[in-house]
C-alpha cells in the first residue's frame, strides 16, 4: 500500500508523535466498536446508555453482564498489525511515540507499547463503586453473553464492583488527561487513528494541536468530527495503514 506523500513526510521528519487512539485500532482484532450497531443481547440498546452511572445504578446486573461480557471478548482478542507496527516504530524509529488512548482494552500493552494514558480507563481494573478501592474480585469467568448478572461485593465495605472504566458524565483520571495534553502540547505531529472524534475532552486534544498549528493526520476509512481539522486525512484501516507507514518510514531510513 502506498503512503500518502505529505503522511510520510510528517512522520518522517517528526522527532515527538502524540498517537490518539479510538475503538477503530481495536477493531481488526475483531472488538466491536463503540457506535457500531451492537448485535445479539445488547442489540436494541444503544452502548452510550449503558455506560452511564445512571445505568449502573438502574440496573447494575445489566450493564455488569455487558461489561463482564466484553472483558471477555477483549481477554480473547490479540493486537492487531496496527498495534504491532505502532510498538515497534516507537522500538525502533528516531520519533518519539506517546500512546494516548480511549480504549479499556490492553492491546497496546499486549503489542509492546507503553501506554502514556489510558483517558478512559481499564475494563480490567476493577474497583468498589462505594468506598473507591481497588477489587480485583472479578467474578465467575463468563463465557457466553448474559441478560444480567449480580456484580461480585467489595470485601472492604459490601459495595458493588465496577469496572475501572470512565462512564459518561465521569471525570477523566486527572493525571492521565495531564500527561495526554502534555504530550499532545510537545508533539511536533499528532496522529489520531480509529475515533469519531465525538466524545471530549479526548477530542479536543488533536483540536489544541491544530490551534496551536501542530499538524493532524487521521488515519480512518470514514469521515470523523476531527477531519476537518486533519492536516492530511488517510482513509484506510489502521492495521493496513500503520504497518505500511512503519515499512516507508525503514525504506527511508535504509
Ligand atoms: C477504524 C477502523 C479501522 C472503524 N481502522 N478506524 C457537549 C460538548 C462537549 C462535551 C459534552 C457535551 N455534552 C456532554 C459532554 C461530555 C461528554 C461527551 O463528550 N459527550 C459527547 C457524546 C457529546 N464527555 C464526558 O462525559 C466525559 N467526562 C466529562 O466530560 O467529565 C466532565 C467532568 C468534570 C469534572 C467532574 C465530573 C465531570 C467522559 C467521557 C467518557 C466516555 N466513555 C466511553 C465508555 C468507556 C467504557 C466503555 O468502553 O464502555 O468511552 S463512551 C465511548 O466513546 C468510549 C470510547 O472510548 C469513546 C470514544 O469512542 P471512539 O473510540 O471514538 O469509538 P467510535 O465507535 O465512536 O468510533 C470508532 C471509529 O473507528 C469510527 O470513526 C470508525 O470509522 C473508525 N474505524 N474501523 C481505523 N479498522
Ligand atoms: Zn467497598
Amino acid at each position: 500500500m502506498r503512503v500518502p506523500e505529505e503522511v510520510l513526510e510528517l512522520a518522517r521528519t517528526a522527532k515527538g508523535v502524540t498517537v490518539l487512539t479510538g475503538a477503530g485500532m481495536s477493531a481488526e482484532s475483531g472488538l466491536a466498536t463503540f457506535r457500531d450497531a451492537q448485535t445479539g443481547l445488547w442489540a436494541q440498546q444503544d452502548p452510550s446508555e449503558l455506560a452511564t452511572p445512571e445505568a449502573w445504578e438502574a440496573d447494575p446486573a445489566r450493564v455488569w453482564a455487558w461489561y463482564r461480557w466484553r472483558m471477555t471478548l477483549m481477554t480473547r482478542a490479540q493486537p492487531n498489525a496496527g498495534h504491532r507496527a505502532l510498538a515497534e516504530w516507537s522500538e525502533a524509529g528516531d520519533a518519539h511515540l506517546w500512546v494516548v488512548t480511549q480504549n479499556v482494552d490492553d492491546l497496546h500493552e499486549r503489542a509492546g507499547s507503553d501506554v502514556l494514558a489510558h483517558l478512559h480507563g481499564s475494563i480490567f481494573a476493577l474497583r468498589c463503586s462505594r468506598c473507591g478501592q481497588d477489587a480485583d474480585a472479578v467474578g465467575e469467568p463468563l463465557t457466553e453473553p448474559v441478560e444480567r448478572l449480580d456484580p461480585p461485593v467489595c470485601v472492604h465495605c459490601g459495595g458493588l464492583v465496577r469496572p475501572g472504566i470512565v462512564w459518561f458524565g465521569e471525570a477523566l483520571p486527572q493525571d492521565a488527561l495531564e500527561r495526554a495534553e502534555a504530550a499532545t502540547l510537545s508533539a511536533d505531529l499528532v496522529l489520531v487513528i480509529g475515533t469519531s472524534g465525538i466524545v471530549y475532552p479526548a477530542a479536543g486534544l488533536p483540536i489544541m494541536a491544530h490551534h496551536r498549528g501542530v499538524p493532524v493526520v487521521e488515519i480512518n476509512p470514514e469521515e470523523t468530527d476531527l477531519s476537518d481539522i486533519a492536516t492530511a486525512t488517510w482513509r484506510v484501516p489502521a492495521g493496513e495503514a500503520l504497518p505500511a507507514l512503519l515499512t516507508a518510514l525503514r525504506e527511508n531510513t535504509a
